[in-house]
């Protein structure tokens, strides 16, 4: 028992007191003995001072000593319990420091700080050498001599993995790691079997960099040459998992071996990848596409278990690290779809960079989703390609921790680092980390010490920087040699065999080249299946002049009764269910709106919106900080019962067919959790997926994510996204950063109908725009600008009669005022119409029409021709908006339409003044501002 820690046992016994059975049969019986032979009762173990002594535990066996407090016990048996007791401390030592002392560096070149685990340092001294101690790792107790227990434990944690995993605070977690490292590793010889895949695996990497580097002569590959290690681990990884009965395999990774990965893991041919290097049918892709080192692919791929497993590599940006949360969003969806909600039959894997891991934020943000209800996908493996380097930069100018995967100990997960020129240690962690995902479930990280042979890119001079560094890494031997060397050396395979398994793949490789010249062009990556099956192809472009897809405009109509109904069951609550009172008030409302005797307002129009699209097959996802409530205390759509605080959603039991509707609240990041619901809406195209910002101004955090994926995805990799972006907008008053979602932004990113810019205006409006969202084939990100005081003001309001029979009007015109004496003509989007139409009642207007852009993007001219078709040639066009003239639609507009607008009407606008911060922080300031603009807007 000797070699648990103090503490550890501490906890055992405490266990053992509150409950006898709690512990592992041999701790019980130790127990009992204990007391037994100090004549006390078990309760009165744990009471003995000062804390459970090692002299107690570590007595000798048979022998009864005293608690050492009291001074009990034989002058040997006192010599014996200090060297128990030390033994104790440094078998904790090891288990707690020993990584520090691991050989993890294939270059041995950087001394890192050790740790002192000598004799020493734990009271001990040669001549205690040959003591008899107890030691006891998991559920094993045995008797050693001191030596021999060393010798283990530097053979277990000083060697090429070092391990890291006491940060963890359960006990279980510690003991299996602990059982597993000190009883499962090391100990078995690798089957020949798996050293020649490992073999045949290396060959390949290498094998493939030496060509393509020969090749393409100067190719920007982003080589894996040092790291080659990461192709044979990758493929032990997924038999492991494919033996786990995984059958979907996510990966994300960044640039570095990329190739490698998608030739040699995915299975890309690779005459595809030589054509792309070729570029032979470079016109298809002008002003689009993207590099190949950023590409994906997924594939179908049998493993050595015979049990089959769906690769998908992400498409990925330069973007460090945002791949991370996509992959995960991509994977939750494929467990949704497939009614996985054990979330086993599919695992995520990301590769990272040693300097992106520690350096980038959004690292933190997708480790922090990875055990939360709504975001969890059953443990994700990260692996670090750790060559020691990041571009130029040393990594002791890239981090301030020991290790680049130091950020992952902010969950309860282990770290194993292992030397990447030791393929048999890599295997044997790879096994470990598999194992531990699949116990419990949690993420894992692998740190892949190996080196970087070449420049950050093939054209760059790495000793301008590291010298000393690459005189060592051109001293070393690559990995695939000295494995050879290994093998050869065990007899484990003949230098013929593996000539042979060289020149095979080299042959193979000069085949699919020499296929690749005779390419006229390469083909089109397809998006995978999924979008086939849901989305009716893929081709998002529009090749019939007669027909917009942009234009298509489905049924979103629901009748009357039927939303009627609808209303009556959303305010229901089970009768056991106790609500509070203020929400019985707005249930009620909604009954009253059901009645007719209230118009709708947006929380009803929007659960509308969801409970029908849930009741027609269309799972909602909505994620977003304090969605469930609502920012704006206005959604209520998880209700907490007064007494006992149990939660109900009220879109559950709306119908038997339904599918489920998951509001989340998603913890407090914008980068990892749109991130995430992105990922999720590319493989769930039958999804309502939302992602909503707390205010508007927020998305920012998120940008990446907007202009990488949402906004260019579709030119850079073909993938469509119907996420849909809920950020709330408006000058109200509440200062610089809750005013303005940055409307101008997405106007900027608007092209080639890669997304919508919406903003209605009315509840209908929003009803009719979620559910168009749902009902057509084609699939553009939607960017929707979502209200704050609209929520309650009394004129945006709608009536059942607009959901049963209008649909979404991308531009509302004005029906109150005669054309003919129309003296000017404003148009706006969002918020600022009620304060035009309110101002133009007061003030009784009724020169001025109003036009309401409810859409700004895609809109066609001729749908903005259709509303001034009524108005004379040359009356004077206004764009009224909140946002200074540099933000807000106006900058886009002008671009549009310069200053005259289809040659009949002369634009301008009126709006605040240019500005670099977007609102005033004075409530009153914003007052003043919107009066000035009201009154400008009308020439008063
Ligand atoms: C967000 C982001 N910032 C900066 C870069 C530019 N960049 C490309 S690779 C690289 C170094 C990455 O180092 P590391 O993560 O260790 O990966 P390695 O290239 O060493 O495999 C940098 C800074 C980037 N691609 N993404
Ligand atoms: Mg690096």
């Amino acid at each position: 028992m000797a070699c648990y820690n103090a503490t550890y046992v501490e906890r055992l016994l405490q266990k053992y007191l509150d409950d006898r059975n709690a512990v592992p049969e041999n701790w019980r019986a130790f127990f009992d003995r204990e007391a037994e032979e100090n004549g006390v009762s078990a309760a009165e173990l744990g009471s003995r001072p000062p804390s459970f002594q090692p002299r107690s535990i570590f007595g000798e066996s048979g022998g009864s000593a005293g608690p050492a407090s009291s001074g009990g016990g034989t002058v040997g048996n006192v010599k014996l319990q200090k060297v128990q007791y030390a033994s104790d401390q440094l078998v904790n030592g090891y288990r707690t420091r020993g990584h520090y002392n691991a050989k993890l560096d294939p270059l041995k070149i950087k001394n890192k700080k050790q740790t002192n685990l000598s004799l020493e340092a734990f009271g001990l001294s040669r001549s205690d050498l040959d003591q008899q101690v107890y030691y006891s790792s998991g559920e094993k107790i045995e008797q050693i001599i001191l030596e021999d227990l060393i010798k283990r434990l530097d053979d277990l944690y000083c060697k090429h993995i070092g391990y890291q995993f006491t940060h963890i605070d359960e006990i279980e977690v510690q003991q299996w790691l602990i059982d597993r490292i000190e009883h499962q590793s090391h100990i078995k010889e690798l089957p020949n079997s798996v050293q020649r895949q490992i073999l045949q695996r290396l060959t390949e990497a290498t094998v493939f960099e030496e060509f393509v580097r020969k090749k393409y002569v100067g190719a920007k590959t982003f080589s894996l040459f040092g790291s080659e290690m990461l192709i044979a681990m990758l493929d032990l990884l997924i038999d492991r998992a494919a033996s786990h009965h995984v059958r979907e395999v996510v990966l994300g990774m960044p640039h570095r071996g990329r190739l490698n990965v998608l030739t040699n893991i995915i299975g890309q041919p690779a005459r595809e990848l030589f054509a792309q290097f070729n570029d032979v049918d470079f016109h298809q892709f002008i002003g689009g596409g993207d590099v190949k080192y950023h590409l994906g692919n997924s594939v179908d791929k049998m493993t050595t278990s015979g049990n089959e497993v769906h690769l998908s590599l992400c498409f990925n940006p330069s973007h460090l690290e945002f791949i991370n949360p996509v992959a995960l969003g991509r994977l939750r969806a494929k467990q949704d779809r497939t009614g996985d909600v054990q979330r086993r039959r599919g695992m995520a894997v990301l590769i990272h960079g040693d300097a992106a891991f520690i350096g980038e934020g959004v690292v933190q943000e997708t480790l922090n989703l990875s055990q939360l209800e709504g975001y969890k996908v059953g443990g994700t493996v990260h692996i670090i390609v750790n060559n020691q380097i990041g571009f130029t930069t040393s990594y002791d100018d890239s981090r301030s921790t020991r290790y680049c995967t130091d950020i992952a100990r902010m969950l309860q997960i282990p770290v194993f680092h292992v030397n990447g020129d030791d393929p048999e240690a890599v295997a044997d962690v790879v096994s470990m980390a598999m194992d531990f995902r699949e116990t419990f479930q949690r993420d894992v990280i692998i740190d892949l010490v190996c080196y970087r042979r070449l420049g950050h890119n093939e054209a760059d001079e790495p000793s301008f920087t590291q010298p000393m560094m690459y005189k060592a890494i051109d001293k070393q031997m690559p990995i695939r040699d000295s494995y050879l060397n290994r093998l050869v050396e065990q007899g484990r395979i003949s230098s013929e065999e593996a000539n042979a398994m060289s020149d095979e793949y080299q042959e193979f490789l000069k085949k699919e080249y020499d296929i690749a010249q005779e390419m006229k062009e390469r083909s089109l990556r397809r998006p995978e299946g999924v979008w086939e099956e849901f989305a009716g192809g893929l081709e998002p472009t529009n090749e019939d002049p007669q027909h917009d897809p942009a234009d298509e405009c489905p049924e979103t109509r629901i009748p009357i009764d039927r939303s009627a109904e609808i209303l009556r069951m959303l305010a229901t609550v089970p009768e056991d269910f106790h609500r509070n009172r203020k929400l019985t008030r707005i249930a009620d409302q909604r009954c009253e709106m059901a009645d007719g005797h209230r118009s709708l307002d947006w929380a009803a129009a929007e659960a509308l919106a969801f409970a029908t699209l849930s009741m027609e097959g269309h799972r909602i996802r909505l994620s977003g900080q304090d969605s469930q409530r609502g920012t704006f205390n206005q959604r209520h759509s998880v209700l907490h019962d007064i007494n006992d605080g149990h939660e109900h959603s009220i879109f559950t039991s709306l119908s038997q067919k339904q599918a489920p509707v998951e509001i989340v609240n998603s913890p407090l990041s914008e980068a990892g959790v749109l991130g995430f619901d992105y990922g999720y809406s590319l493989d769930y195209p039958n999804a309502l997926v939302a992602w909503e910002a707390q205010f508007g101004d927020f998305s920012n955090a998120a940008q990446v994510i907007i202009d990488q994926f949402m906004a260019s995805a579709e030119d850079k990799w073909r993938r469509l996204s119907g996420l849909v972006l809920m950020l709330p907008h408006g000058y109200e008053g509440q200062g610089p950063e809750h005013s303005s979602a940055r409307l101008e932004r997405f106007l900027w990113l608007a092209a080639e109908d890669n997304i919508q810019v919406a903003i209605p205006t009315t509840p209908a409006q929003y009803f009719h725009i979620l559910r168009r969202q749902m009902k057509r084939t084609w699939k553009k990100p939607l960017i929707l600008f979502t209200p704050k005081s609209l929520l309650r003001h009394p004129a945006a309001v709608s009536t059942l009669e607009e959901l049963a029979n209008n649909k979404f009007e991308r531009i509302i015109h004005d029906t109150r005022e005669n054309p003919e004496q129309t003296s000017r003509v404003i148009m706006c989007s969002g918020k600022v119409y009620y304060d035009l139409a309110h101002y133009r009642d007061e003030h009784q207007r009724n020169d001025v029409a109003i036009i309401r852009v409810e859409q700004p993007y895609p809109l066609k001219n001729h749908t903005v021709q259709a509303v001034l078709d009524q108005y004379q040639d040359g009356v004077p066009l206004y764009w009224v908006q909140e946002e200074p003239d540099n933000m807000g639609v106006w900058p886009y507009w002008k671009l549009r339409y310069g200053h005259r607008m289809f040659e009949r009407f002369p634009l301008s606008v009126i709006a605040r003044e240019t500005s670099s911060s977007p609102a005033t922080g004075s409530k009153a300031a914003h007052e003043y501002e919107q009066q000035q603009l009201l009154e400008r807007a009308f020439n008063t």
